[in-house]
Parts: C-alpha cells; structure tokens; sequence
C-alpha cells in the first residue's frame, strides 16, 4: 500500500455508454471529472506522481484503467478484459507501462480471461477472484508469467451478481482486509485481520489504501466510522457517477 506512482485515465465523453449490470442512467460527464479530479488530487497529496493519461473515445469504460494491467514489483503484466468491448483497453495501456517498467509480460491466451478488478495483492500474495470476467485460464495464465517473480497466486470466488472481486473488498494494511460480509464468510480472508462493511454499505467496500490515506466513496458513513475508529485516516471522494457503472475507487488508477 506505498505507492510512488499512480496511472490514470481521463474519462471520455463515451462514458454514457459505459457497461452496467443495472441501469440507473447515465453518468453526468462534468460530475464526474470533477470527481475524478479529486481523486487524483487526493492521490498526489500523499507525494506520489500521478499520470494521466488522454480520454479514450473509443473505450467506454478506459477511465476504469485498473481492469487492463497489474504492476508488481519486478514487472508488470498486461491483462486480456473478458467484457468483449473492453478488450482494445489492454493494448493501449501497454506502452505507457513499458515506458516504465522493464518486464513486460502479456495475457495472450485466446481462452485466458482476466481483469485487474479481480487481483488483490497483499504483502504474501496474489488472490484472485473468478467472476464474468476471469476465468480460470487467465488466473493459471498469471499464475505461470508471474511464478519467476516469486509471487504466489491463490484462485478465490467472486461473490454471485458482483462485478469484482475487488468490488467487495479492498487491502487496509498488510494483514488488513475491509470487505463485505456475503464475501468474507467464505473464509478465503482466513489468516488476515477484517473489518465488515456496514450491512447495507456494500457499495463501500471497494476503497483504497494509498499510502497513508484510505480514499472511500462518499455516503457511508458507518463504514467510514469504523475505518476511522481502526486508525486510519479517511478522504471521502464522491463516486456517484462511476457507481452508475459499477466502479470505484480502485477502478480509477494503477499503482506501483
Ligand atoms: C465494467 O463493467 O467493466 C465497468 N463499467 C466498470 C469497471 C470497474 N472496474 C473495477 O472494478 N476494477
């Protein structure tokens, strides 16, 4: 959860066609660059560099950069999207990491499916959740680029009806998890410490530790005061926009 670098997107006036589960309209483009600009703000205030990259019209959903890589300490490797429409995401993602990062490696099998929504990285280890979008070929394909680094990837389950693994949960500290409890009663936390989402706060979930903040989704209050009361300090950034499309904090940027 320390960071130096942070990659982010510019969200493109296409956004209005971005994918959702359930429509509950269309996001307003001005609210949520505003938004975005907190967000990116707030992750420049803890002294790290923040890239943003140009809007890309052609990619609804590209403001949502953390499904299109997963950057590690000894390389970074370009993800293959299982939303058919996401897909071109990954490649444009590629050189930006290879202006960065030594190692670069590739998803490429045509059956492999996997998004970066779906990896939680904690200090030991690499979980993984297989949701609509990853599938277990793309976790064995990471599994198999990433063994020579010395990471150890654990396949895990994406609650039913959620996008992400992500979605439902977010790394505190190294042995803190916040999640949801329909996703931390199937034990797969066992071993890290966590604290529950409030009961009908499950929208909270999906926040991120970025180095001595946690940023969370404005409107949850009973989760933010638990967060709060484990020690951490909190920025609330309004997420009104991106929820429409089921994305949140984590969604918007690239860390390493
Ligand atoms: C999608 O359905 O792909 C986007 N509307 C939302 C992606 C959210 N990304 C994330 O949780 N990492």
């Amino acid at each position: 959860f320390r960071f130096t670098h942070a990659i982010t997107r510019k969200p493109a006036g296409s956004i209005i066609r971005g994918l959702r589960a359930v429509d509950t309209g269309s996001p307003d483009l001005a609210l949520m660059q505003a938004h975005h600009a907190a967000y990116i703000a707030t992750l420049r205030e803890t002294g790290a560099t923040v890239i943003e990259l140009d809007a890309l019209e052609a990619y609804p959903d590209s403001v949502f950069v953390e499904d299109t890589a997963l950057c590690l300490p000894s390389g970074a490797v370009i993800m293959r999207p299982g939303a058919p429409s996401r897909l071109g995401e990954a490649a444009e993602m590629a050189p930006h990491l290879a202006a960065l990062y030594g190692d670069i490696r590739t998803i490429s099998g045509e059956a492999s499916f996997i998004e970066g929504g779906d990896i939680l990285m904690t200090e030991t280890e690499i979980l993984v959740g297989r949701s609509a979008r990853t599938n277990a070929a793309g976790i064995a394909e990471l599994a198999a680029l990433t063994a020579d680094w010395g990471e150890v990837v654990r396949e895990v389950h994406t609650p039913p009806g959620v996008l992400h693994f992500k979605t439902d949960c977010s790394l505190l500290d190294s042995e803190t998890i916040l999640s949801t409890t329909r996703l931390s009663a199937s034990g797969c936390f066992a071993g890290y410490r966590v604290i529950d989402v409030a009961e009908g706060e499950e929208a909270a979930a999906n926040t991120i530790r970025f180095n001595d903040l946690v940023l969370m989704p404005a409107g949850f209050p009973r989760t933010r005061d638990a967060i709060l009361a484990a020690g951490y300090t909190v920025r609330e950034i309004g997420n009104s926009e991106c929820a429409k499309l089921d994305g949140g904090m984590s969604c918007l940027s690239l860390r390493f």
